[in-house]
């Protein structure tokens, strides 16, 4: 919406130069602002007070709906009794409280919880342990990663080199004695494909190519995400993950999964490896361990590695490794919090419950103009559109400007509109969101 024409608008606008946004066409942006400024449940508010459902659970990460009371009772409450304290050789009590909380949740076994501040930090922070844990074993040799076309792991030097995104690799250096498998994403033989494509699952055996290639000695991890979200919602093939983990066990090497996304309910089990019955050694997480009301992540580990690492002089710090907010009491709040309410209102599988409601939702796309595919899994989904000739991406820019100026946010990576709202959106919001977004497609050029 161009609302330049509206002095009022105008006026009360901070001025947009100096804050430098993250991941956005900036100029752009600054031209045509698009500004949320209240939120409540599934919806945001703009400037102009219009509300809009919220699609996408803002970046994958307010699983639990806006504006929760608990959450922020539970803020104030601690900000006023323990603002902070350092978890460097020394502690407070609720990353204790937490980490025992988060243990409940993960697969049996990933019971040991070091804490970050974002995805990205939980990567590199699972990149260091592998390393360390190899270390610790008399491994360590075992310096090589391998990552996947296509995968995101954040921004960290660490996650662009693991991540699989070109546009994050171009301008920044990588980390040497990074390998690649190749992506999953196949619309030749999966297109419109519902849940899990049936092709595909000999895309983990390039494992054994990399493995001859540089040595199984010589890597310390595999890193996946279980569904790739930001690549635009790619479900695993039938058999793929079951695979890569039996690889992995053959030759030694941990396998990492990237839970940023997957975690805390989207799949429609706490997290993607229950839902697809494959257990990593170790899973990163964040954005919805606390509705994305203070940044925090996590990294979960198998108890042996942690033990592993638990060596050496009694006075030896064993994992040179942390961040000043690691375990932050007051992130640790909102996420005590957080996990109350999902307990509470049994979120972490409501996706399961919805998901054939989402899934006829989304298929019915198929055959729409412009929709060259339709991919889903629990909350997840994702629309391919057919990039205008010339123009690739200005189609899929186009409808989340339209679904935001007629009710909705969605995500779009290039022509691919991604969505996946908060997990306590009812059946009549999700036949509104594929509402506003069908319009808005039914609109393009
Ligand atoms: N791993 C995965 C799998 C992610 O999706 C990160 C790590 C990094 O998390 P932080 O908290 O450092 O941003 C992510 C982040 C999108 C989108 O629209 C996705 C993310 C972030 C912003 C936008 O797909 N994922």
């Amino acid at each position: 919406m161009n609302t330049a024409a509206s002095p009022s608008l105008a006026s009360n606008r901070p001025d947009l130069s100096a804050f430098w946004m993250p991941f956005t066409a900036n100029r752009q942006f600054k031209l045509d602002p698009r500004l949320i400024v209240s939120a409540k449940g599934m919806y945001y508010t703009t400037e102009d007070g219009r509300e809009i459902l919220d699609g996408s659970a803002g970046l994958w990460c307010v699983n639990a709906g806006h504006g929760r009371a608990e959450i922020a009772n539970a803020v104030q409450q601690q900000l006023l009794t323990l603002d902070y304290a350092p978890s460097f050789q020394m502690g407070h009590p609720l990353p204790f409280q937490l980490a025992t909380e988060i243990a409940k949740l993960t697969p049996p076994g990933l019971d040991r919880v070091f804490f970050t501040n974002s995805g990205s930090e939980s990567v590199d922070t699972a990149l260091k342990i592998a390393l360390a844990y190899h270390r610790a074993r008399g491994e360590g040799q075992r310096t090589r990663f391998v990552g996947r076309e296509r995968g995101y792991h954040g921004v960290g030097f660490g996650g662009i080199s693991v991540g699989g995104l070109v546009n994050n690799r171009r301008t920044f250096v990588t980390l040497p004695g990074v390998d690649h498998l190749p992506h999953t994403h196949e619309p030749k033989r999966n297109a419109f494909q519902r849940g899990q494509p049936e092709y595909g699952a000999e895309h983990a055996d390039e494992l054994e190519r990399i493995v001859a290639l540089h040595g199984a000695d010589t890597i310390a991890a595999v890193i996946v995400e279980p569904v790739a979200g930001s690549a635009g919602v790619l479900p695993p093939p039938k058999g793929y993950l079951e695979r890569l983990r039996t690889l992995c066990d053959k030759h030694g090497l941990l396998l990492i999964f990237d839970e940023v996304i997957t975690g805390f309910g989207r799949t429609g089990a706490p997290f993607a490896s229950q839902y697809f019955g494959v257990t990593p050694d170790i899973m990163t997480l964040a954005k919805g361990l606390t509705n994305a009301s203070v940044p925090m992540g996590a990294v979960a580990a198998r108890r042996e590695i942690h033990d592993t690492l638990m060596t050496g002089a009694p006075g030896a710090i064993e994992l040179f490794h942390g961040f000043t907010y690691s375990g932050h009491p007051v992130a640790s709040a909102a996420a005590l919090a957080t996990l109350g309410i999902y307990e509470r209102e049994k979120l972490l599988t409501r996706a399961a419950t919805l998901s054939p409601t989402w899934e006829a939702g989304l298929h019915a796309f198929r055959g729409r103009r412009h929709v060259t595919d339709v991919r889903n899994l629990g909350l997840m989904g994702a629309i391919d559109l057919a990039p205008r000739d010339g123009a690739p991406g200005v189609r899929g820019y186009e409808t989340m400007v339209k679904c935001f100026q007629t009710g909705a946010l969605v995500r779009t990576t290039g022509d691919t509109i991604a969505v996946s709202p908060p997990l306590i959106i009812r059946e009549d919001e999700i036949a509104r969101l594929f509402e506003v977004l069908g319009a808005a497609i039914d609109s393009l050029d």
